[in-house]
């Protein structure tokens, strides 16, 4: 399993930087990958990280972490809010899950403050723009 993480990306997330700049930065989700894939550096882990619009290929992707990753951080992007089958797979694996958000979504409308990813994570952080993904590496990491 060795120090290989996941970070897995939801539906709309590769707009990021084209639109709604006031909610989700003006970052692309290639300027996040790149700060991930420095901050994983620093620490010595191995990433890899992944964008899906498609709820079953992310299900793939989430079964296909156990294989391999020693955690896995996710913004299910408005899965968040829907997916059966996402906490499912997600209900599956033994290693540890941080959730991520971008925006916080307990700030804005009432259909974004449930999370069926929120009971199987170790823990969420959100409201902190493309900085939670980097905390969520560094508590990986400890
Ligand atoms: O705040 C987050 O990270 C979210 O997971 C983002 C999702 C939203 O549905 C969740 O409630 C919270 C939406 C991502 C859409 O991103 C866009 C970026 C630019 C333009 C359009 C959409």
């Amino acid at each position: 399993m060795g120090n290989k993480i996941h970070i897995l990306n939801g539906p709309n997330l590769n707009l990021l930087g084209t639109r709604e700049p006031d909610i989700y930065g003006s970052q692309t989700l290639q300027d996040i990958e790149n700060l991930c894939q420095e901050k994983c550096d620093a620490h010595g882990l191995k990433l890899e990280f992944s964008q899906s619009n498609d709820e079953g290929a992310l299900v793939d992707l989430i079964q296909a972490s156990s294989n391999d990753a020693s955690a896995l951080i996710i913004n299910a992007g408005a899965y968040t809010h829907t997916s059966i089958a996402i906490h499912d797979a997600l209900k599956s694996l033994t290693i540890p899950i941080i959730e991520v958000h971008l925006s916080n979504i307990f700030a804005r409308e009432s259909f974004r403050h449930h999370s069926y990813i929120s009971p199987l994570a170790k823990g969420v952080i959100c409201g902190f723009g493309s900085q939670g993904y980097l905390m969520a590496i560094d508590a990986v990491a400890q």
